[in-house]
């Protein structure tokens, strides 16, 4: 039974709505009684970028800086570090250190709230849920009179529309007000005309032009317009059809498309003129397409108590209820990915799709040390891929401002995107002196795209997606790595261990960075059969690379090339594991332990997306428990009780780290081969999967008892050998493109 379910309705937002999405449009559902709350979002609904109040919103220099990074990198060399305030001063952008922000760089926006004034009163039987399978959120209580009232709301992707509807067990029962609550006062304007709320906006910061509409239609009673609202009395039921868009368009410089009226307008006419089940029909499928294609039955038993309940009873003890609690973690993250990231719109930011302010934490952005990446982790493992192309062309988008931030601050070919973007292209930097600086971001962003064509196969994404951005990506660096003083080989200077530490040359993740984009680089391109003297190049610098493994005094892996590392440090980066994971170059024995090593003095505490990354480390340390103790921190501390992940505060990246994180223990095939249960925690000892992807085009299913597997479920969708591995067997298969097959290795 994969459902949240509370029994009051959400006391505030933050933790308590159910969220709902298509990707481009979210909504969270309060539940409440007399005024019910359905809070909305349309993700491209940002201020700043092009025609800000504020310029400078590409964190460009607004003037060349001749010789500036030589400097930094000449004191480096002298003095082994610098300070990151030293450096933000000299290559930093004016901005935390003057106004307090990013001039320009604007924020994800609240879109407002449907607010119904319900008419009925309430005696009792309240339950609000979330059905996970259909992706239905449903109100039911109890009126004054003990009729029975439903609602039910959902967020259609094929429709693009959030439909919500209003039912009684009794004809004539239903009757509510609706009126739109505004986040932007005085920016729109809001009209009701034929039971249709119109609202329109012009966002006064950039001019940003937003449009949402949403029609009222009802069986029996009566429906009118009363000013800016639309009043429905005495029916047997309602319905609701919501959409919404901007005039932004992801296109370098100008960011701006077709004024969004006539799109929004299609897609609420279209939707109200189709019987609501046949929208609902059309939803579920849309959905259960994508959230049906994975199981997971660890003998849990959910019981029959309100998820917060469940939550806080939590022990990770491995009890039927607990292993209830984590199938339903795994597949929320499953959920939410779905609800927040779909084709057509930009990809999941630090919140997904859902906000319900204007100045969010950390603008509610796209953070590229860590947060966006992990967003797109459980993608191809959890059976997903297609919620991860809003990720690859928003990537794509970045090579045009990319490359213009290289020419301009580096001198040089290639693209770079530094911590953190916005939908208008910002690759440039500000001064927070913690997280201004990073190049290699735009490394670690590619390594995803050549991920997808690992995992499917598919050659003319390999082709026209993901090896140009690697390629420019790997351009920048061919020109932008130094000689390294102390050894001559060539290192990233000046380098940053994400918000750890002083600036340094060679830090661990920057170098782990390159050379896994070379390696992958160099791979594509020889598949491809392309850039054969690029591709040398590549190989040659390489071999010159510092690999950025080395074991430090007390046997840990150094995030730094000297050893600076202190034992009791327990920041919450552990950016020196990156060639562990999502990279695949920690393979040798003694990083392996050190990295272990590493892992066991950070400890396991840490906010959430912190947390989720230590399951995904444990799990490539194939440490089924210590992976399954990190899980269970992350419930019992990061968690709220609608099951977000809070770092705190709520940010969805914890959600879908995790999730990726459980696929990783029950399934790996980064090192070549489909390694079956690879980090399986004693608690888990019997249970199966079905859904699972292994790079190669293959799906995998195992069932297995007392850790071990008993049957083995493959489908092959593009033919070739499986290599599968599991505990106490080794299996080369040869395989038929569409073939599917099931083994009992045991026998
Ligand atoms: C990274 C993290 C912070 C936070 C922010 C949004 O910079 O270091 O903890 O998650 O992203």
């Amino acid at each position: 039974m994969l459902t949240l379910r509370y029994d009051e309705p959400a006391p505030s937002w933050e933790g308590h709505v159910l969220p709902i999405g298509n990707g481009a449009l979210g909504a969270c559902v309060f539940g409440t009684l007399e005024t019910e709350r359905v809070q909305l979002n349309e993700k491209s609904l940002w201020t700043g970028g092009p025609g800000s109040a504020e310029p400078g919103g590409s964190g460009n220099w607004s003037a060349d800086r001749p010789g500036a990074l030589e400097a930094v990198r000449r004191v480096i060399d002298e003095r082994g570090s610098m300070a990151p305030e030293e450096v933000a001063a000299i290559l930093g952008n004016p901005s935390y250190s003057t106004v307090g922000h990013i001039p320009g760089f604007g924020a994800y926006q609240n879109f407002g709230e449907l607010l119904l004034d319900v008419t009925g009163g309430f005696s009792g039987g309240y339950r609000r849920t979330l059905d996970l399978e259909t992706a239905v959120a449903a109100v039911t209580y109890e009126d004054a009179d003990g009729v029975v009232l439903t609602r039910e709301y959902f967020a259609s992707y094929p429709a693009h529309v959030i439909v919500g509807r209003l039912t009684a067990r009794r004809p004539g029962r239903v009757g509510f007000t609706l009126r739109f609550g505004t986040a932007h006062d005085g920016e729109e304007e809001v009209t009701a005309e034929s039971g249709r709320l119109r609202v329109r906006g012009v966002l006064a910061d950039n001019g940003l032009v937003y449009e949402g509409q949403v029609q009222v239609l009802t069986e029996g009673g009566t429906r009118s317009d009363e000013g800016d609202r639309v009043v429905v009395t005495g029916a047997d039921s309602a319905v609701f059809v919501f959409s919404a868009a901007t005039d932004y368009a992801p296109v370098h410089p100008g960011y701006r498309g077709p004024d969004p009226a006539a799109r929004v307008t299609a897609a609420v006419d279209a939707a109200a003129r189709r019987p609501y089940a046949e929208l609902r029909a059309e939803h579920e499928a849309d959905h259960r397409a994508l959230f049906g294609r994975v199981r997971l039955d660890l003998g849990q038993r959910m019981p029959d108590l309100p998820t917060d309940r469940v939550l806080a009873a939590y022990e990770g003890a491995g009890t039927p209820s607990d292993k209830a609690l984590e199938t339903l973690y795994f597949q929320y993250g499953r959920y939410l990915l779905i609800a927040c990231s779909r084709p057509g719109s930009l990809p999941a930011n630090l919140q997904g799709v859902w906000n319900a302010s204007n100045s969010p934490p950390w603008e509610s952005d796209y953070h590229t040390n860590i947060n966006l990446q992990m967003n797109y982790w459980p993608a191809e493992p959890a059976n997903l891929a297609e919620t991860a192309v809003p990720y690859q062309e928003f990537v794509a988008g970045l090579r045009a401002p990319g490359r213009e931030t290289a020419r301009s601050m580096f001198g040089s070919a290639g693209w770079v995107v530094h911590s953190n973007t916005n939908p208008f292209g910002f690759t440039g930097v500000h001064d927070w002196p913690t997280s201004f600086w990073m190049p290699d971001a735009a490394g670690w962003l590619v390594r995803q795209l050549y991920e997808r064509y690992l995992f499917d196969g598919d050659e003319r994404h390999l082709r026209g997606h993901a090896y140009p951005a690697m390629r420019e990506a790997a351009e920048f660096w061919l020109a932008n790595l130094c000689p390294d003083a102390r050894d001559g080989s060539l290192v990233v200077s000046p380098a940053y261990s994400p918000e750890h530490g002083d600036f340094t040359a060679g830090a661990a993740m920057p170098q782990q960075i390159v050379r896994d984009l070379f390696a992958c680089t160099a791979a594509a391109a020889r598949t491809l059969g392309v850039d054969a003297e690029f591709a040398g190049r590549l190989r040659e610098a390489a071999d010159r690379l510092d690999p950025g493994l080395r074991v430090g005094s007390w046997g840990q892996l150094q995030e730094w090339k000297a050893d600076l590392d202190d034992p009791s440090d327990r920041h919450r980066h552990v950016s020196q594991l990156y060639a562990l994971h999502p990279g695949t170059q920690l393979t040798a024995p003694e990083h392996l332990a050190a990295a272990r090593t590493t892992l066991e003095a950070r400890g396991d505490g840490g906010t959430g997306w912190s947390m989720a990354w230590k399951v995904n480390f444990w799990a490539r340390l194939k440490d089924g428990d210590r992976a399954l103790a990190m899980l269970s921190g992350q419930l019992r501390a990061s968690t709220l009780p609608n099951l977000w992940d809070t770092h705190p505060p709520f940010q969805i990246d914890g959600n879908l780290g995790a999730t990726a994180g459980v696929a990783e223990m029950l399934l790996q095939s980064h090192a070549g081969v489909i390694e079956l249960l690879p980090a399986l925690p004693a608690a888990w000892r019997a249970g199966s999967f079905d859904g699972l992807r292994a790079r190669g085009g293959f799906t995998v299913g195992v069932t297995w008892a007392d850790g071990v597997p008993v049957e083995v479920r493959l489908s092959s969708a593009r033919g070739g050998t499986a290599r599968l591995r599991g505990p106490g067997f080794a299996l080369d298969l040869e395989t038929r493109a569409g073939e599917s097959c099931a083994l009992s290795p045991a026998r």
